[in-house]
C-alpha cells in the first residue's frame, strides 16, 4: 500500500470494538482494528488508512504513548482507560455517598503518571460540602490540589472549572452518579449534542454504547468521559509506588532515618511525626497504609 493511504488520527470514541477516529484536517470518520493485537483507546495517536469502498477506516498502529490512566474491571484485570493525558480531574460529590479513598486513589495514579490532577465537589446546589468533605478539601488545597465547589445544575463556579480545563486533554473521574457527565454538558452549552452525535456515530440502527469519548471544549482543550465503564478506582501495584503516590508523604519521607521507609512503625519517621503533629492530614495518612496494604498482598501473591 502507498505510504500516502496511511494518516495520523486521533482516537476520540472508542465503542467495543469500533472508534471514531479524528484526522489532521478535522473530519471525523469509523475506523476498525486491525487483527486483535492492538487495542487503542481514547487519546490515543495510532495510523490509520481508508478501506476501498467501505465507510471505515483500520487502524493499523498504534503510536507511543506518553501515558495511560489504568485501573481494574470488573473482572479483576488491567483495563486502560485513556492514554497520553495531562490533567486528571477527580469529582466527588455528597450524594452518592462520598468515597474520599477513591479520590485518593485517583490522585495517587495521577502522581504516577506525572499528569497535573484537581477534585471538583458538584451538585452544591443540593448539598454543601459536609463538615468532613470540607476537612477532606482543605487537605488537598494543603498539599497543592486545586479544588473547586460547584453545581453543573445551577452553573456556579462553572466558569472557573472551564477555565482551568483550557487547553488541557483531561479526563473526568469519579464514583457513578457524581455529575461527571452533566458537568461536561455544562461545559459543552450549545456543544452538547455533540455527545449524542458521537453515541450515534456507529450508526446503521445498531445501538452501540460508548466506552469512553473525549469531547472537545468551546475554549480549547479536551476531556475524555466515560460513561460506558463501570467504576474502579485504580490499584497501585507496588509499594514503592504508593509511596510516590501521595505527595505529602513523598515530601516529609525525604527526611526519615531509613531512605527505604514504610512510614509504618519504624523509628525516627518523619512522616508519622508530621501525622502526629497535623501537618499531614490523619485521613490521608489512613488511605495511604490501606492503599499500601493492598498493594503488599499484590505483591505477595505476586511472589
Ligand atoms: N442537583 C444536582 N444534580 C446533579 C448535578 N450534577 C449531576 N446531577 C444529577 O446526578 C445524576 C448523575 O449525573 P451524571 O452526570 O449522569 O453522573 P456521572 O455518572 O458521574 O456521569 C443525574 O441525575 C444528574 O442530573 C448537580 O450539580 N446538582
Ligand atoms: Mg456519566
Ligand atoms: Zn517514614
Amino acid at each position: 500500500m502507498p505510504p500516502d493511504t496511511t494518516h495520523e488520527a486521533l482516537v476520540i470514541a472508542t465503542f467495543s470494538r469500533q472508534m471514531l477516529l479524528r484526522l489532521a484536517d478535522g473530519s471525523e470518520v469509523r475506523a476498525r482494528i486491525k487483527g486483535k493485537k492492538i487495542r487503542p483507546v481514547c487519546g490515543d495517536k495510532v495510523d490509520a488508512e481508508p478501506i476501498p469502498n467501505e465507510p471505515e477506516w483500520l487502524i493499523t498502529n498504534i503510536r507511543p504513548r506518553t501515558n495511560e490512566l489504568t485501573r481494574p474491571d470488573s473482572r479483576g484485570r488491567t483495563e486502560i482507560l485513556a492514554a497520553n493525558l495531562d490533567f486528571l480531574v477527580v469529582v466527588a460529590a455528597e450524594a452518592p455517598p462520598v468515597d474520599w479513598f477513591i479520590v485518593d486513589r485517583y490522585l495517587a495514579a495521577a502522581e504516577l503518571m506525572g499528569v497535573s490532577a484537581m477534585v471538583v465537589f458538584n451538585k452544591t446546589d443540593l448539598h454543601a460540602a459536609s463538615d468532613s468533605s470540607a476537612a477532606a478539601l482543605t487537605d488537598y488545597e494543603t498539599i497543592g490540589y486545586k479544588t473547586i465547589s460547584c453545581s453543573a445544575t445551577d452553573g456556579s463556579n462553572m466558569e472557573q472549572f472551564s477555565a482551568l480545563l483550557r487547553g488541557h486533554t483531561a479526563i473526568i473521574v469519579g464514583q457513578s452518579g457524581v455529575g461527571k457527565s452533566s458537568l461536561i454538558n455544562q461545559m459543552l452549552g450549545d456543544d452538547r449534542l455533540r455527545v449524542s452525535e458521537i453515541s450515534g456515530a456507529t450508526g446503521e440502527g445498531r445501538h452501540t454504547t460508548v466506552n469512553s469519548a473525549m469531547l472537545m471544549l468551546p475554549g480549547g482543550g479536551s476531556v475524555i468521559d466515560s460513561p460506558g465503564v463501570r467504576d474502579f478506582a485504580p490499584v497501585i501495584e507496588s509499594p514503592d509506588d504508593v509511596v510516590h503516590g501521595f505527595r505529602e508523604i513523598r515530601d516529609y519521607g525525604q527526611n526519615c532515618r531509613f531512605a527505604n521507609c514504610r512510614h509504618l512503625r519504624e523509628p525516627d519517621c518523619a512522616v508519622k511525626s508530621a501525622v502526629e503533629s497535623g501537618q499531614i492530614s490523619a485521613r490521608r495518612y489512613e488511605s495511604f497504609r490501606r492503599l499500601l496494604s493492598t498493594s503488599q498482598d499484590l505483591a505477595d501473591k505476586r511472589n
